[in-house]
């Protein structure tokens, strides 16, 4: 039994609105990015869409007696920012608003303690009309957003995330077209990286000016170790330029004193970078009191021939990486390598690049393996079981970490996945809305359960 975690440890699950909510059109919820994306012919597997999901917004109160049942200390979940300012900004839906402060008062009965993010890729489609995260004034909107559901929900919720994985809303969504809006450019998913960690910083500056004693404010970034496939320097070289792609560009800037100078030799065709004022890292930079990292596998890669940009298709994820290499290790379901070493490096690399780093969160961990008939999901349990004990040993190490939240509460809509795949402790069936706690479910609140009774 685990005894690594410190005192206070929080256990959870996580999900977000778009994948688990459902209810697209009701009480004058706004279309976000992926309701338009999702209808893109082959943007999605099988045509999927989160127009209905888990339904979770209309079986709220029986997703809670799941929760509850689990007995988990916190529930991560995100708001959706175009049920309550449809248009992006302007009129606010109190209808949205009030649906969220019903989850959360109801989880504070139950003893689970809500963590907030506020943006978890679903940006109100009018935003994106306006040029979206290219835009600077998104970052401005993202703030009074953020400040109206903290008004709303802050004499209650005290962990307050700004926002969930910002690489995957700006390179895979406006480089790589795998997500939504589905762009494929090089300067504008840069600046949308800026724009999202400039929105992040507006909104912690301003919801700390309202904060109520005891009030955390983060971010929650993917941190997946890049390993290259050989020592060879051309390799070495390719990895470190993912790592800057996928983490430095992030976490420099957060916690350290500035971008990292390779991002901008990396993208010779890219000169302008002048949608980063002067002024815009003290306001990114600024302390935060927690961070969560999201870990599910490591990057293998190679170094691979640099394409020069196609003028009218330049994609930045063209830094000459070949990310497609696998490891001779067992995979999950959806194909993905499982090395739990990669969680106890994610942490221990972070906190020892970054000395003011805060105390951390793994705010997602989970897996798909595919169903048995009786939801004896005994691959997931050994994945979560050998995950949790790369965060213990890490913890073990002196890496501040404060909880675990494994992904996912419920099976979900997985992006340009569609239904296909399911991370869910609970099984949905999609025709019915029925809800089965698998094997897992079972096993995790046991896990708990047992955790709790150990001295730390
Ligand atoms: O489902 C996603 C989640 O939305 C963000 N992090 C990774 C998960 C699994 O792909």
């Amino acid at each position: 039994m685990t005894t690594g975690f410190p005192a206070g440890f929080r256990w959870g699950v996580a999900t977000s609105a778009y994948q688990i909510e459902g209810a697209a059109r009701q009480d004058g919820r706004g279309p976000s990015i992926w309701d338009t994306f999702s209808t893109v012919p082959g943007a999605v597997a099988s045509g999927d869409t989160g127009d209905v999901a888990a339904d979770h917004y209309n079986r709220w109160t029986e997703d809670i007696e799941l929760l509850a049942g689990l007995r988990v200390d916190a529930y991560r979940f995100s708001v959706s920012w175009s049920r309550i300012l449809p248009n992006g900004y302007g009129r606010v839906e109190q209808r949205g608003l009030d649906f969220y402060r019903r989850l959360v008062d109801a989880l504070l009965d139950k003893g689970i303690e809500p963590f907030v993010t506020l943006y978890h890729w679903d940006l109100p489609q009018a935003l994106e009309d306006h040029g979206g995260w290219r835009n600077r004034d998104t970052a401005s909107r993202f703030a009074e957003y953020a400040t109206i559901v903290h008004e709303a929900l802050g004499d209650v919720v005290s962990k307050w995330t700004t926002l969930n994985e910002p690489y995957c809303s700006s390179i895979v969504g406006y480089a790589e077209g795998r997500h939504a809006p589905g762009a494929r450019e090089g300067h504008g998913a840069l600046a949308a990286a800026h724009h999202l960690l400039l929105g992040h910083g507006l909104a912690v500056r301003a919801m700390r000016a309202n904060a109520r004693p005891g009030q955390e404010f983060g971010i929650v970034l993917n941190q997946s170790p890049v390993v290259p496939v050989t020592d060879d320097p051309a390799d070495i070289a390719a990895a470190d330029r993912q790592d800057c792609l996928l983490r430095r560009q992030f976490t420099d800037p957060l916690f350290g004193s500035a971008y990292p100078g390779e991002l901008t030799s990396m993208f010779g065709a890219i000169t302008d970078f002048s949608f980063r004022h002067a002024e815009d890292l003290a306001i990114i930079s600024a302390p935060l009191d927690y961070v969560g990292i999201n870990y599910y596998y490591q990057l293998h890669v190679a170094d691979a021939p640099h394409r020069e940009p196609d003028p009218a298709k330049r994609t930045a994820h063209d830094i000459g990486v070949d990310t497609t290499q696998l490891p001779d290790v067992p995979r999950t379901g959806m194909g993905w390598p499982v090395e739990p070493a990669g969680l106890t490096t994610a942490l221990t690399d972070l906190k020892a690049r970054y000395p003011r780093l805060p105390p951390i969160y793994v705010t997602e961990n989970g897996c798909v393996y595919p169903d048995s008939s009786a939801f004896a999901d005994v691959d997931r349990i050994t994945y979560l079981q050998e995950h949790i004990a790369a965060a213990e040993a890490a913890a073990t190490a002196g890496v501040p970490l404060r909880g675990y939240f494994c992904w996912s509460l419920l099976d979900n809509f997985e992006w340009a996945h569609g239904y296909k795949h399911r991370f869910g402790l609970v099984h949905i069936d999609y025709p019915t809305q029925r809800r089965t706690p698998r094997a897992s479910y079972h096993w995790y609140r046991g896990f708990i359960s047992a955790a709790r009774q150990v001295p730390a």
